[in-house]
Parts: structure tokens; sequence; C-alpha cells
């Protein structure tokens, strides 16, 4: 049974706290859950073998990863692991991978992404990575898109909540993370209701347009408040960086009420260009601080994690015109700038209306010095002197606004659950469509860029209720696909998603299709314990420490009868996929192993450690169903008692046998152990 919109309102209390409750809405049509009209299942129609128009990358959530749709079919084609292990390719369980989840405070596989961000050049999406950030223990993250895999993970030093990130300017030159939670930077025992005197944000620019070499390029350290979203200018704002920030009344407790007392809080504008003038000119101070920069060797395929010290923070008051606040109703969410560069728009929560700033007037107001006050030396500019008009009753809670590129701004609004399609420029509105619902973000593919690539509308929204069979007490998160391309918006497609998605990007899939690699070179595979061919194949002692080089092709792997393999031994499978050929991909997965199993693509080494407990026969197995002959893709693993003399020995194909044969033969007697 369908069940109403109004029952769905979360929040409602909060509203109902700030009297915005009391909003009208003349045009609230008649919920009709599920209708689609016309055309709507042809448009979204994808033929068996056809291809889809658009990728879509969405952010996972408190799942940690990104998983990649294709549109308008809503069918999902990839789960991307970026910060939390996934058990089904061996991300952050093989030895190459775990460094990538390193940080500072030990191993933490696990993290909650929120804004998926594809780079860019001159302000338009170009393909290249895609970013994504870790709001719990504030990381961002680079996916290259030609492997559709995770790269580097830099960590955020003197942040907490990494939630304004991984936002890029329109060169990609740097992405952003500022911090959501204000705490005591350098971080220390403090009582927290000294929130005033001691807790601080800060606001990181990190260099990211050169793979593997990400760094915090510099920090900004700001008042106490909580920063939230951010978004560059572009064209006449390029240069400027736009962060909404909320709990303005610096509340650290019950903050659903101590913090929506003030009727605006502010979006700070940060001139990074004027960031970097200062930097240049010595005036950022070097701040003792630890964080960690993992990444993926090129060669190897293996990551390193390295640990940073330092970075350069710059006080706005060393640093005149570096920042000013814009004042804005009231707790805003998110912030976004229309392709133009000119309309910086505002979703307040709490609001009723949605502001809108204009660039131009932020220019004039700051020659003219239209200050109402300032807040530990910034500026705050006059509300009227930077308004560029307001959207009157737009409907309740706007977060997050996107565009088309045809002069038309898209808002969601998570309390009345709908889509509000606005103009730019006369503010007025000109159509809605409900969600299903509570709707957080909303994507139109190119949607924050210069030149929108239109067409459609997804919705991401916190909440399913009777929309899919129901599956217990959790349900399914879900995305909703509209139609744009015509005056009123058309619902087409309900597509469940995976962890809670909160941002998404989107490009035509022709931009990225055929730049996909297919299999990666063993010639180049520089992993230390690559096996080429069977006979590179082997099994080597030392200590307690065993490495045992395997193959895998199609239908075996080489060795697969191993011996001398001790309990309490510490044994590293280096097993290496020698096939190259697109999309044959092997598995390996052994008894009682305490992780995951190793996924291989083509070409690649992985490594899988093992330490047997107690003797006996072990089989291992391929897990990727990859021949005729994948059930017979298998072998023993014989373990004995600690302490026994049973030589290593890996058992091959014959011609490699028969090499071992002289090899043993020749160290027979030595040491009991060979390569
Ligand atoms: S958020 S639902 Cu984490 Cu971007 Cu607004
Ligand atoms: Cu290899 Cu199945």
């Amino acid at each position: 049974m369908p069940i109403s919109r109004t029952t769905l309102i979360r929040g409602a209390t909060i509203a109902g706290a700030v009297g915005i409750a009391a909003v009208a809405f003349s045009c609230r049509t008649t919920v009709k859950p599920g209708l689609v009209t016309g055309d709507a299942p042809s448009k979204v129609y994808v033929a068996p073998g056809q291809y889809d128009e658009f990728y879509a990358f969405m952010s996972g959530g408190f799942n940690g990863q990104v998983s990649v749709y294709g549109l308008p079919s809503g069918r999902m084609l990839k789960l991307i692991p970026v910060f939390s292990q996934h058990a089904e390719n061996g991300w952050g369980y093989n030895e190459e991978t775990k460094p990538m989840l390193q940080t500072t405070h030990g191993f933490i596989p696990w993290d909650d992404t929120h804004h998926a961000e594809l780079s860019q050049t001159n302000g338009v999406p170009d393909g290249r990575w895609l970013f994504i950030n870790g709001n719990n223990t504030p990381r961002v993250a680079r996916i290259d898109l030609t492997r559709f895999e995770t790269d580097e993970i830099l960590e955020i030093p003197n942040a907490a909540g990494g939630h304004a990130s991984p936002f890029t300017t329109p060169d990609s030159k740097y992405i952003v993370s500022a911090t959501r939670f204000s705490v005591p930077i350098p971080n220390k025992d403090v009582a927290i209701d000294s929130y005033a005197k001691n807790f601080r944000g800060t606001m990181s620019f990190i260099t990211a347009d050169q793979p593997g070499k990400m760094d915090i390029a510099f920090q900004i350290l700001m008042p106490g408040f909580n920063y939230d979203l951010g978004h560059a200018g572009k064209g006449p704002s390029q240069g400027w960086f736009f962060f909404t920030s909320y709990n303005s009344e610096q509340a650290f407790t019950k903050l659903e009420s101590n913090a929506s007392k003030n009727d605006k809080d502010f979006i700070a504008a940060v001139n990074y260009a004027k960031a970097e003038t200062c930097v240049a000119e010595g005036k950022a101070k070097a701040f003792p601080s630890q964080y960690m920069h993992n990444y993926v060797d090129e060669k190897s395929r293996i990551a390193k994690s390295e640990t940073k010290t330092s970075v350069k923070m710059l006080d706005p008051n060393d640093c005149p015109g570096l920042v000013y606040y814009l004042p804005t109703p009231k707790s805003p969410h998110g912030v976004d700038v229309d392709p133009t560069g000119e309309y910086i728009v505002a979703g307040g929560k709490l609001a009723s209306v949605i502001p809108v700033h204009s660039f131009k007037k932020l220019e004039k107001a700051i020659a003219d010095k239209a200050f109402e006050t300032t807040i530990d030396g910034i500026p705050v500019l006059k509300y009227d002197a930077v308004l560029a008009g307001e959207v009157q009753k737009p409907g309740l809670g706007p977060l997050h606004t996107e565009f088309d590129g045809k002069g038309y701004a898209y808002t969601s609004m998570f309390i009345s659950s709908e889509i509000v399609k606005w103009k730019l420029g006369t503010w007025e509105v000109v159509d809605r469509a409900p969600t299903y619902y509570s709707v957080g973000h909303l994507m139109i593919p190119g949607g924050d860029s210069k030149s929108p690539f239109g067409k459609y509308a997804v919705a991401m929204n916190k909440i399913t209720k009777d929309r899919y069979l129901p599956t217990g007490a959790e349900l399914t998160q879900s995305a909703q696909l509209y139609d744009i391309s015509g005056d009123k918006m058309k619902l087409l497609l309900d597509f469940p998603t995976i962890g809670e998605p909160h941002y998404a990007q989107a490009l035509p899939a022709a931009m990225i299709r055929d730049k996909q690699i297919k299999f990666f070179s063993l010639k180049d595979n520089a992993n230390p314990f690559v096996a080429r061919a069977e006979s590179e194949t082997g099994i080597q002692r030392n200590g307690k420490r065993v490495d045992v080089k395997v193959i895998a092709i199609r239908s075996h792997f080489a060795p697969d009868n191993i011996n001398g393999v001790q309990q309490g031994d510490t044994v590293f499978f280096h097993v290496t996929n020698i096939e190259q050929d697109w999309d044959i991909l092997h598995g390996f997965a052994i008894l009682g192993a305490e992780n995951a199993e190793l996924i291989l693509q083509p070409g690649e080494t992985r490594t899988l450690k093992w330490i047997p407990k107690s003797p006996g026969i072990y089989p291992f197995y391929c897990t990727d169903f990859c021949s005729a002959l994948h059930q017979e893709m298998q072998g023993y693993i014989r373990v004995a008692p600690r302490g026994t003399t049973v030589a290593v020995s890996a058992t091959t194909s014959a011609k490699a046998q028969s090499q071992m044969a002289r090899l043993e033969s020749i160290h027979a007697g030595h040491t009991g152990e060979r390569k």
C-alpha cells in the first residue's frame, strides 16, 4: 500500500521547532507513487548487448565505496572499492592493497564516502579521474578511470569529518576538504565546553593534478563552525571557492536546536588565488602534522604508504582578502555555482527561500567594504549587498542544486520530497516533481560544471519505504531517474543503490569507454614475486617465512602440490594470472585462510598471507569460473607439524618439474630448502 508523503517527512520536528513547517504549497500534487506515463519504459530500455549512454558514479555512503551504474538503464556495472575492504576482489585483504588503508590511526578498513567528483579541464569533466572523500577519518581518494581502481588515498590532518570534500577547481589543480566538525587544532585534551575558545575548523587545498603526488598544498585555519559543502567558482569567479558553514552558534551539545538558532549562517568565500600568493610570500606557517599518503606504484601495482609531517597553515589574519563570509539563511547545506560562474546557490536546510548570491555583487561589496561585522578578523559582507535574488516558496528543506545549462536550476527538497526546477535570474519556480522519498543530493550529468551534459536528473533518496519488495527492517536505498529534456520533468525509473549514495556524478560513456585497459602487461609486471611462466614458479623458505610463487592460467595452478610447509609458518602465496586476454580472471582461495580470496586480473600478481594453525592437507582452488575445467583448477598444500624436517617442494608441470628435480639434486642435503 502506498503511504502518504507527509508521513515520511523526516525532520518535520526540526522544521516545526523553527516554525517553517507553515510554508504553504499552492501546487502540491496528489501523490501517485510509481506512476510513469507514456514512453518512459522505452526511454530507459537498453536492449541486451547494447551500452548505456552514461556512466554514473555514485558514492556508497556508509559502505565506503563507489558504485558505477549505466544510465538510463540503472544497471549496476561495478563496485569500486575505496576506503572499505572488499572481499569480492581482495581489496584491503591482499598484501598489495593493504597499505592503501593505512592511516595515522592505524589500518582502517572502512569509511563513509559522500561526494563523487570527476576531474575537470576547463571546467568540464574530462574523464581522467574520479575523486571521493572519506568522511569519518578524513581522507580523499583518486580513482583512475582507465582501470576503475583506486590509485591513491591522502589522509587529511587537522580535520574531523571531511565532508566538504573533494570538490575540484575547474582545472583539477586542487581538490578541497573542509572539516565538518571543529576540534582543537592541533588536537589535544581540552574541556568540551571550551569549544568557543579552543575549537577551530580548517579548509585543505590538495594538489590533485599529478597522479601519485597528492598532497596538502595549504590549509586555512577557520573559526570553529561546521563546514559542510563546497564548490569552486568558474568563469568570472574562477580562483574562488565557496564553502557552506552551519553552527555559527558554536554549539557543542544538542545541535538540532542549539545550532538552529541563528537566522543566518555563512558561506565562506575563499580567494584561493590570493592564498597562493600569501603562501608564496611565506605567510603560511609550517604546522607539524602527521598524515599518510598511500599510492599504487604503477609498475608493480603494489601500494606504498608514506608519512608526512608538516603542512602550511594560513591564518586569514595574515592574509587579508583571503576569506569573506556571506550571510546565508539558515543552516545551509549545499552550495552550488551555476554554469556561468555568476550565481552561488545555497541550500538552507531550514530556510524558507533559496538564496542566490551574485559574484559580481560580491566583488563590489568587497571593494565598497560593505561589511556588517567581522568574525575572528574575517569580514562578514552585508546580505543585501551580495544577494542576487531568492527563490520564493521553493518547498521544504532545500539541500542541493544542479544545473541543466539551459538557464534552469534543480534543487532537491528533503522535507517536502521533491525536485524543484527554477529559472536563474527570475528565480521563479517552473516545475516540481515528487521523489520517493526524502531526496538528498540530486545529479545531472555534468550538472555542476561549465557545460552540463543534461538530459537526465537522478534523485538519490534517503528513504524508500514502500517502493520495493520489503527486505526486513532495512530496506534498499534508491535512486530515481527523471527525463529533464522537456519543460516538465518526467519520472522514468526507480533503481536500487548500494550503501547510501550521497552525491554522484556522470559523464557520457563515449568519453572513457574506449580507454579501458583490457589486461595488464605481464612483461611490465614489476611485482618482485611475479612468475611469468611455470618455469619461474617455486617455493622458498626463510626461517618461518615461506614464499610460494604460483601462476594461474586456464585451467590450472602451477605448482599445485606444495609440501614442506609447517604449522605456524607464515606463507605468502604470490599468484600471477599469466593470461593476456580481456576478462579472463582467476581467483585463489585456501581452506581456513583468515582473509579473503585473491582475484587476479589478467597479467597481475596478488599476494595472500596464510598462517596454517594445524597440520593437515589444505586444498586451494580458483574462485572465478574461468573455463570448462574451472572446477579442476585446484591444488593441495601439505602442512606438517612444527619442527619436522620436510624439505619444501612444489610440483608443477612436467617441464618445470624436471628443472626442479635437477635443482633438487644439486641442493640436496644442503639446507633442505630451495627455490
Ligand atoms: S550530503 S544529502 Cu553528505 Cu553531500 Cu547532502
Ligand atoms: Cu581459474 Cu576458475
